[in-house]
């Protein structure tokens, strides 16, 4: 269905001049009698006492990673601490205005942030919401410890509550808000609105984008803030995410019932470095970084450059942004001038900066500043604002000698006899691999939330209608092949499962390039235009990275997404999503998120060095993902239909060589009806007794041919088709492998470093006294995938295979090879 989306030459031939709109440089302006109305004294001050909760916290972390001691209590702290002393402003009054639905996402430097929206949070939540909240929120097990030494009581309890598990999960105890498994750079508690910080400079961009994505799409309340850096400008996915974030389509084609574009605001907390680089003057060239909105879209993402320096300007601003972006007329990029006292770690000498420099931005100091408004106008005296940073200190004191006792606050076990420190829900008698269990998450939810799936046709008027009356298997039955135009392929089979799961989870969206009047690269989603309206369903930008971290984003958040990649080749764009957002966030989160993701990749052939590579060894590789690979429309079906039901991230590979093939293994053909590949099970695909095959993809058929050319030497090949690398159970394989003594690993990854390795290592392991020769392995060469017409000397063939049992396992009498 096309688009009507008019490109009218007269009107981009027209001559004339970009005008682009003029950005507001610090243009709050201080108006200390409206201040004292619009806030209140007590406001102004508690605004005072968060600035000092978060300049004592991380005063207390500098010191301990410095001194090895915070005011007598030592302690010696191995992990990480990038400090945020000086930028506390910027953190206190972003957070003024958010309420606890209005979400943000950080960086490695995001202590603060915590506790500024926490300390928000606790302030506008009722008392019974945080009690709730607290003896929920990973079974009470954080409060219990907290209440064993705080006298807090009401709000003062919530908020020992979080200065505990923020300085508990930095210090990676079990009782931390992740349990420990996050640390610093990655602490985060979402009941409070703080969702994941991270490690990877720019990382939070696309992901908050998805974020605010499934707040639109899913109708929820509040808006996304990501916090980044200003060295996170150089990252491509930051553009990405800006990109993604400022499509014209979430105006021009998506129901405006859906209210526009996401509501997110990129927040560039400017203090002028990276770790010792700097942006302005050294590494870019924007000058002045608000100036990146002018390249986004004609509103110039109504950026603006902010006094980070005064909390009062800082929560002006996101108050009037907010406005923007519940309008639907996001996105917001605001640039908030800020600056840190401490050094990037506290290892960091800051031998890039002068002292000079340092001494002027000390001068402007926010807290000195704001303690001086405080008393100037008559908000407190001196006396009461000492008196409020000697609680600060003694809260703080209290908290750390808590979190540092192990009694109180164990440390997570990685394995666990009798499991005294593991998680609550696990097993508390026997051993536990307690990381291994929090890998993933291993459930399995029909849908992410209740609703009515958003549809444009009923299931039975869809796509549905056509492929049900397909031949289902390849050949009658007398084994004539039906014609293929008649019989359902490959990349139907894929179809149908994507059907399914829109009609069950209203949450579930699906986008990438080409997704949508293309109907995804290779056809898959041909026909669904007609049943899905566009914000279930649309194409992206070339910004591969964005897919993926958005879907990231949309995941855990509490949506289902399916994004694609159209061939393998290209997740070298979305690496760090792939292999460390999509990956790790169960795990990093102590298993509080989920992500149900999918990312669908095509492996191909045929399109020469950067387009034809199988790269699933290296997901394999990486603890925190699923891998899938189906050979056949009956696996294809089977096994979209288990990841789509999953709450685990799952890459799904697909093979171009398959697209369009039938079914011709499964005798019965692919269901019309829902059904499941379970989890991980090999499949056997020809039964044998004197070697056995173990294929990956495509590989299978040529497998296949191979044991049909040994049948006439008399040997007699099993062939088993691994689908799955990761979960896989290998005992089918070992027990077949027994069996025969024999065993040869072929697909279409290139050899060296390939997954079939291990599978080797480990099917060399349990079988070695039964084993005839060497486990051997038949990959791809290791070469750059050559054109087409020469690739066959580059993709196992089936004679690789039958001369790979004769020269490394056991000759085959008469064979001269081909
Ligand atoms: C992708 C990536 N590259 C490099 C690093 C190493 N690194 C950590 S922080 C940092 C500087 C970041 O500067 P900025 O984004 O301005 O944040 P700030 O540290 O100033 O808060 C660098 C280079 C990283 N963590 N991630
Ligand atoms: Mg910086």
């Amino acid at each position: 269905m096309p688009k009507s989306l008019l490109i009218d030459p007269s009107d981009v031939l027209r001559s004339g001049t970009l005008v682009a709109p003029a950005l507001p440089l610090n243009a709050y302006v201080a108006d200390p009698q409206a201040e004292a109305q619009k806030y209140g004294s007590a406001n102004l001050v508690r605004i005072y006492r968060d600035m000092l909760f978060i300049r004592e916290f991380e005063t207390m972390l500098d010191k301990i990673k410095k001194e090895g001691a915070y005011e007598g209590v030592t302690y010696n702290h191995r992990g990480p601490a990038h400090l945020s002393i000086g930028q506390e402003a910027a953190a206190v009054g972003q957070a003024y205005h958010l309420s606890p639905c209005d979400v943000i996402f950080g960086s490695h430097r995001s202590h603060g942030e915590i506790l500024a929206k926490s300390l928000s949070a606790i302030e506008k939540l009722e008392m019974r919401a945080l009690t709730t909240v607290m003896e929920t929120y990973l079974d009470g097990n954080i409060l219990r410890a907290v209440e064993r030494y705080s006298d807090g009581t009401d709000k003062n309890l919530a908020i020992d509550y979080t200065l505990y598990g923020t300085l508990a999960e930095i210090f990676a105890k079990a009782t931390g808000f992740n349990r420990g498994l996050g640390g610093s750079m990655h602490a985060f508690f979402p009941p409070f609105g703080v969702m994941p910080n991270n490690a990877i400079v720019g990382g939070s961009a696309d992901i908050a984008t998805g974020a605010a994505l499934f707040k639109r799409v899913n109708r929820r309340p509040g808006i996304v803030i990501a916090n980044i850096g200003d060295a996170s400008l150089g990252c491509g996915p930051t553009w990405e995410a800006m990109i993604f974030a400022a499509m014209d389509q979430y105006h021009t084609l998506w129901t405006s019932e859906i209210g526009g574009h996401p509501p997110i605001l990129f927040n560039f907390m400017n203090n002028f470095y990276g770790m010792g680089g700097q942006p302005k003057g050294e590494t870019m060239g924007v000058d002045v970084l608000a100036r990146a909105g002018l390249a986004l879209n004609p509103a110039a993402m109504h950026a603006e450059r902010i006094d980070g320096l005064n909390p009062l300007a800082v929560a002006d601003a996101i108050e009037r942004k907010r406005a923007v972006l519940e309008a639907g007329d996001g996105p917001v990029l605001i640039d908030t001038v800020t600056y840190r006292f401490s050094g990037h770690s506290p290892s960091d000498a800051s031998s890039y900066r002068d002292a000079s420099e340092m001494q002027l931005w000390q001068a402007q100091d926010a807290l000195l500043r704001y303690r001086a408004y405080l008393i100037e106008h008559q908000h407190a005296t001196a006396s009461q604002l000492d008196q409020l940073r000697d609680e600060v200190k003694a809260r703080l004191l209290v908290t750390l000698r808590a979190v540092i006792s192990d009694d109180l606050s164990p440390r997570l076990m990685p394995s666990s006899p009798g499991a005294k420190h593991s998680p609550p829900g696990l097993d508390q008698s026997a051993t536990v691999e307690v990381i291994e269990t929090l890998m993933f998450s291993n459930g399995y939810k029909d849908r992410m939330a209740e609703g009515e799936p958003e549809v444009l046709l009923p299931k039975a008027e869809s796509r549905l209608k056509q492929l049900h009356q397909k031949y289902r298997f390849a050949f009658d039955a007398d084994g004539k092949p039906y014609p293929k135009l008649k019989t359902l392929t490959y990349a139907e089979a894929l179809t149908e499962a994507m059907i399914h799961r829109f009609y069950e989870d209203p949450t579930m969206i699906a986008y990438g390039e080409e997704n949508r009047d293309w109907g995804g690269a290779f056809g898959v989603y041909r026909g669904l235009t007609e049943c899905l309206p566009y914000h279930r369903l649309f194409n992206s930008p070339i910004s591969e990275a964005a897919i993926v971290g958005t879907g990231v984003g949309y995941a855990l958040s509490g949506g289902r997404a399916v994004v694609e990649l159209m061939y393998c080749d290209f997740m070298g764009r979305a690496g760090d999503e792939i292999f460390n957002q999509m990956a790790k966030w169960q795990s990093m989160s102590g298993g509080v998120l989920q992500m149900p993701l999918v990312l669908r990749v095509s492996v191909g052939s045929k399109y020469g060095a950067q387009h034809s590579q199988d790269w699933s060894s290296i997901c394999a590789h990486i603890p925190g993902l699923k891998v899938f690979f189906p050979a056949t429309p009956y696996d294809a079906k089977g096994m979209l239909n288990l990841a789509l039901r999953g709450t685990d991230p799952v890459v799904f590979f697909e093979s171009q060589r398959l697209y369009s093939e039938p079914e011709k293994l499964v005798t019965g053909g692919v269901p019309t009806d829902y059904y499941e590949v379970p989890l991980g099970e090999p499949a056997l695909r020809r039964s044998g007794s004197d070697v056995t095959f173990v294929t990956l993809g495509a590989t299978l058929y040529v497998a296949l041919e191979a044991a049909k050319v040994l049948e006439a030497q008399s040997i007699s090949a099993e062939v088993i088709d691994a689908r799955f690398l990761q979960p896989l159970n290998y005992e089918p394989i070992i027990a077949s492998v027994r069996k025969t003594g024999k065993c040869i690993l072929a697909s279409d990854a290139c050899e060296r470093g390939s997954f079939l390795h291990t599978m080797a290592s480990h099917i060399s392991g349990a079988c070695f006294d039964a084993l005839d020769g060497p486990v051997t392995v038949v990959g791809a060469r290791n070469w750059i995938t050559p054109p087409t017409e020469i690739e066959d000397a580059f993709f196992p063939q089936k004679d690789w295979l039958i001369r790979a049992l004769h020269e490394h396992i056991a000759p085959i009498e008469g064979w001269l090879g081909a």
